[in-house]
């Protein structure tokens, strides 16, 4: 059974890898390299092919700008199924942008540092992987760099977002009270992602307004950060992403140490993490739900949801004991009754969940990833048993898809998972659980 899954696993895995070196997430619906995705999958290609783990990151990191910027998605070929592509997007508009490579200028969840950490966990040959490491460390210490220099406008120690596609939750409920504050224009475009995906499953074209609608506004100021952060109606300070950037910062550390030298930047490293980690907990943290929440930088006000990026601070070593021990409570009271997968991506308590609908109540793959090891390294071993059975549970039954049902009974007997099949992270980090 489990030496089956790894195969089918890395059936997709082999399927969805590029000649330009790098994996699309999932054929037809996302036919680029994203980057969040990339570090994922990475992940899970160094469990049986170094090659491609490494060329994985690799080309990733080949299409940073010169400003130390990592695009969200990197547009390797013309393929035209997915909206927005390149035209739309225009990274050109950026004085630094990369040359070589079409891109968004947007970018998402810093994941590389710790995953060049995983991959030296995961690899047999750890001599050969830390020389891979050393040729690529600097770059994602520069992306590091640039994230503190220009995305925390108030020296706080948390950056923000200024897009939803940013975050990786794209169309949370969070941030609906967000669409409240705006009022973007009707834009005419066609989708491409409901040609793919039953659109009961995607975001709203209203929804898709504001996210063009955001893009439009940073183009006109040529992407520059400063006139973002002065101008965009979405600057958010995402505690998904902040963990992200926490846990990577610390790996960073970790492997510079290994590595030797290169004293001035654990010491920004570790300066940086120690603001970093009190903001958060300071800033982050509602008392009254239990549990850390997103702050809506713009209109000034916590965004006081509940959703699976609240519990992503336990896998960056974020919360203190006694803190944890209300979180994973938090968790268990909203998230865990005995009915339901863990770990649903939006409170199923709120009238916003949809059990069915992307980011707004779904359970998916890397979420539960980093959740099962936040709850190991805090010693909850029995939940996060569970976080790690359930979601080979629901892989084993309903197909290696980008987000399941959280309900245990959906009333369909022929129940699959939703969203795009034969989806990369889901394979990679499958196999990561299972070895
Ligand atoms: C889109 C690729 C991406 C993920 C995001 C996920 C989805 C793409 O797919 O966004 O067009 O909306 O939300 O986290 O990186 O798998």
């Amino acid at each position: 059974m489990k030496e089956n899954l790894i195969h089918r696993a890395i059936d997709v895995l082999d399927a969805n890898f590029q000649e330009g070196g790098f994996t699309i997430p999932s054929k037809g619906l996302y036919p680029f390299q994203w980057k969040w995705d990339s570090g994922f999958i990475a992940i899970g290609l160094a469990h049986y092919n170094t090659d491609h783990a490494k060329k994985e990151i690799e080309t990733l990191l080949n299409a940073q700008w010169d400003n130390g910027f990592i695009p969200h998605i990197v547009f390797h070929t013309d393929d035209d199924s997915y909206f927005p592509g390149h035209d739309f997007h225009r990274s050109d508009l950026h004085p630094l942008s990369s040359k070589k490579y079409k891109s968004t200028g947007m970018t998402q969840p810093p994941v590389t540092g710790f995953v060049l950490q995983d991959m030296l966990r995961i690899v047999e040959d750890k001599e050969d992987m830390l020389d891979f490491i050393k040729g690529q460390i600097d770059k994602v210490y520069d992306n590091h760099v640039y994230f503190y220099e220009n995305r925390d406008p108030q020296n706080e120690g948390l950056v923000y977002i200024y897009h939803n596609w940013e975050s990786g939750t794209d169309n949370s409920p969070v941030w609906d009270d967000i669409w409240d504050t705006m009022n973007p224009p009707e834009y005419t475009f066609e989708r491409k992602d409901t040609t793919h995906v039953d659109a009961s499953e995607r975001p709203s074209k209203r929804e898709y307004d504001h996210y063009l609608y955001i893009i439009d506004i940073a183009k006109q100021n040529n992407y520059d950060d400063a006139k973002i952060a002065e101008l965009s109606p979405f600057l958010v300070q995402d505690p998904l992403f902040n963990a992200m950037l926490i846990k990577s910062n610390q790996a960073l550390i970790e492997l510079y140490e290994i590595i030797g030298g290169n004293d001035d930047k654990i010491t920004y490293l570790k300066k940086n993490q120690e603001r970093s980690i009190a903001a958060f907990n300071q800033k982050l943290w509602d008392a009254e739900l239990g549990a850390y929440v997103h702050y809506d930088l713009r209109n000034n006000t916590p965004i006081r949801h509940v959703s699976s990026s609240s519990f992503s601070p336990l896998f960056a070593a974020i919360p203190s004991k006694e803190r944890a021990e209300v979180l994973v409570n938090t968790m268990m009271e909203r998230f865990g009754g005995d009915d339901k997968y863990l770990c649903a991506s939006f409170d199923p308590t709120n009238d916003r969940f949809n059990p069915r609908k992307y980011w707004r109540g779904p359970v998916w793959i890397n979420m539960n990833w980093m959740l099962y090891r936040g709850l190991k390294e805090y010693g909850y071993t029995d939940i996060a048993e569970r976080v790690k059975n359930d979601s080979i549970e629901l892989v084993e039954r309903d197909g290696f898809f980008e987000y399941f049902d959280c309900r245990k009974d959906t009333g369909d007997e022929t129940r699959k998972g939703y969203g795009g099949d034969n989806f990369s992270w889901s394979a990679a980090l499958i196999i990561d659980l299972l070895k």
